[in-house]
């Protein structure tokens, strides 16, 4: 397993649990630390020259772990189960686009706040949108060779797919070129154990954000991080922990908070 941690690039959004600042400086650190992949959180994938963040990121000798989409819900409200069509549309071009950019690192792209809101909607008809919207995204990962990320989110901030037994649901409709990412602050809330949701969502775990029950950097909460790298593990995977998680006491002992709490368990388990 490999360590990484989610930037938020500038943009008028609030969203708090994330690393803001000036970026080669972060990724300096990051990599003096020892991690592995940076996770970019892109408010508007088309203003952004890509290929000079990726340049800037492999010099750190970091990779691009997945590509984060929530502040193109949160900056624009674009949305994949948008009552309006043209809203809709407008995100899937968006996704559509963070695809080709995740294509350079082969890395994952996240279906977190993007996937919207139910609102006064029933659940058929907000989840057939949501599936409608993610089988047009099929042929640019299948070209792209990229995988999204299906992130179940805890009730408090979508009343869409709030639990991993929802996010397969839809895996099953869509096809395993969609993976369910698993957040271990969400899955704290809205799952009986998260160790055991970790065996429930198994193999189809294609990207992991770690932060602890009160949202703290990995160590400063009450989570078993030993518990929870073993049953990754133990379902197979290897892919990335990605710090997304309030930078307190400070943005550099929250990132070396949490890899002197994981990075002895990924090594040594
Ligand atoms: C939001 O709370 C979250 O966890 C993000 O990963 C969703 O885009
Ligand atoms: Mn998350």
């Amino acid at each position: 397993m490999k360590l990484s941690a989610v930037y938020a690039l500038p943009g008028r959004a609030r969203f708090e649990y994330v690393l803001r600042g000036e970026l080669e400086e972060i990724l300096e650190f990051m990599a003096e630390l020892g991690y592995d992949g940076v996770e970019y959180n892109i408010p508007d994938p088309f203003k952004l020259d890509f290929d000079r963040l990726s340049d800037t990121t492999e010099a750190y000798g970091l990779r691009v772990s997945a590509i984060s989409t929530g502040l193109a819900y949160l900056e624009y409200g674009l949305s994949l189960t948008h009552p309006d069509r043209d809203v809709r549309d407008k995100a899937v071009e968006f996704m559509a686009k963070y695809i080709e950019l995740a294509s350079a690192h082969k890395s994952g792209v996240v279906v977190g706040l993007i996937r919207g809101k139910r609102g006064g909607r029933s659940v058929e008809e907000a989840r057939r949108l949501l599936v409608d919207s993610l089988k047009r995204l099929r042929d640019p990962c299948e070209r792209h060779g990229v995988n999204l990320l299906l992130e179940p989110l805890n009730r408090y901030e979508t009343d869409l797919v709030n639990k991993v037994s929802e996010a397969l649901s839809i895996i099953g409709e869509t096809g395993d070129w969609v993976k369910l990412l698993f957040d271990t602050f969400h899955m704290g809330i809205e799952e009986r154990s998260l160790y055991d949701a970790i065996l429930h969502a198994g193999p189809s775990i294609g990207h992991v954000h770690v932060a602890e029950n009160n949202r703290l950097p990995p160590g400063m909460g009450s989570i078993d991080w030993e518990k929870t790298v073993f049953r990754l593990l133990r379902v197979g995977y290897r892919g990335y922990l990605s710090l997304e998680a309030m930078p307190e006491p400070s943005l550099k002992e929250a990132l070396k908070q949490t890899a002197d709490t994981l990075k002895p368990l990924v090594t040594s388990l």
